[in-house]
């Protein structure tokens, strides 16, 4: 496969500083690396994260960074000791490009909090590129669309709706899983309506979980309803959240997905959690605290525990539940040079599902 010397890029030189469309070189898998010609990204709220440098994590910038962690696109190199991958097959970028894998936390599978995790966009540059280089053993394995499935023929399509998955999805439905919720049982999404919480209302649904959304603003509770969710609070309109979700779920919710980028939302979940629930921390407010009256989490005894992406087991199982249909990204193709009016609509809370850039235009 012919691989060009130059792409297209977003780059930022540091934190705040401008976003270029530039030319730059493509990336040399290392030995244990392949090479993605990323077609399709998907832009998380975690990208104006790092753009902006909110979070106490430095990015890395040798001299600039490349941002982007859901890149979706074709296998064009890789580097001689890869195992598993051939060219022209399907690979995702997801946030974790790699960890040390000698720690007691990757020892476990839990990857992901490695102290010295390799971020995309982050401290390895990512997939707001046109090829992003990506460790074999971590980068997403993504199926072909096989004949029968309503994907086949229009892998376009189907790349560009996945590239949400790669991060959105795995976070959703491993932060679904450690809620600890059985079929039936109440989950209230907290910022229902972004890039995450789209996903997560789906795949709660498909998890056999009851769902009632938060979240404000134009189009917002439409899009909730079409994900499949039940009841949606607007926080915009609603003068007592927690009084309307214990009412709307006779006593609470079992489990909360805390994906909003707000701080007050997230307290909030703790008045109206369900004796005994479990509140799963996802969004990430730069310097925010969750305050959690003591008296009330020991008599009710509910759980406030963190989640943070998911392993790669969570990756195919997360991949699977789209492949089988029972989760449809909400998605709006724009091309790669409008990265920085997506951040602007992302930093002003109203963007409705997710931004997916097309590297080509
Ligand atoms: O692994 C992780 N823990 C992980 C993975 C991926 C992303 C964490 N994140 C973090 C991101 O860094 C970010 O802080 O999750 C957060 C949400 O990411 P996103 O879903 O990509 O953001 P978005 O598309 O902008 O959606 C945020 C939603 O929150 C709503 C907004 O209206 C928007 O729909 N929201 C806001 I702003 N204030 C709210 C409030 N008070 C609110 N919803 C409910 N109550
Ligand atoms: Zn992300
Ligand atoms: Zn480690």
């Amino acid at each position: 496969m012919a691989v060009p010397t130059t792409q297209k890029g977003v780059t930022f030189y540091e934190n705040n500083g401008a976003l270029k469309y530039e030319d730059i070189k493509v990336p040399t898998p290392k030995a244990d690396e392949i090479l993605i010609n990323i077609k399709y990204s998907g832009v998380c709220h975690t990208d104006l994260h790092a753009w902006k440098g909110d979070w106490p994590l430095p990015v890395k910038f040798d001299p600039y960074c490349v941002g982007g962690h859901e890149g979706a696109g074709v296998v064009v190199a890789m580097g001689e000791n890869v195992k598993g991958w051939k060219l022209g097959d399907y690979a995702g970028i997801k946030w974790l490009n790699g960890s040390c894998m000698n720690c007691e936390e990757c020892e476990l599978s839990n990857e992901s909090n490695c102290p010295e995790a390799d971020l995309s966009g982050y401290t390895h540059d990512g997939s707001f590129q046109q090829y992003a280089t990506g460790l074999a053993v971590q980068a997403a394995h993504i199926p072909k669309p096989s004949e029968g499935s309503e994907w086949y023929g229009k892998d376009d399509a189907y790349l560009a709706e996945i590239a949400p998955i790669l991060c959105a999805g795995i976070t959703v439905f491993k932060a679904l899983k450690s809620s600890e919720c059985a079929p039936g049982q109440w989950v209230a999404i907290s910022g229902a309506a972004g890039g995450l919480g789209s996903l997560a209302v789906q795949y709660a649904k498909a998890m056999g979980f009851r769902v009632i959304g938060i979240d404000g603003g134009e189009g917002k509770e439409e899009l909730f309803k079409k994900c499949g969710g039940e009841i949606f609070i607007d926080f915009t309109k609603e003068k007592d959240i927690p009084a309307a979700i214990v009412k709307a779920t006779n006593g609470g919710a079992h489990g909360v997905i805390s994906v909003s980028a707000a701080e007050s939302a997230i307290s909030q979940a703790t008045h109206y959690v369900r004796t005994n629930g479990t509140i799963v921390l996802v969004g990430l407010p730069a310097n925010a605290y969750c305050k959690s009256n003591v008296f009330d989490q020991v008599v009710k005894s509910y759980k406030i525990v963190g989640s943070y992406v998911g392993n790669r087991a969570d990756t195919r199982e997360a991949l699977d539940f789209f492949e089988r249909g029972l989760v449809r990204s909400p998605i709006k193709i724009v091309g790669l040079t409008e990265l920085p009016r997506v951040f602007e609509e992302m930093a002003a809370g109203k963007i409705l599902g997710r931004y997916v850039v097309d590297t080509s235009k």
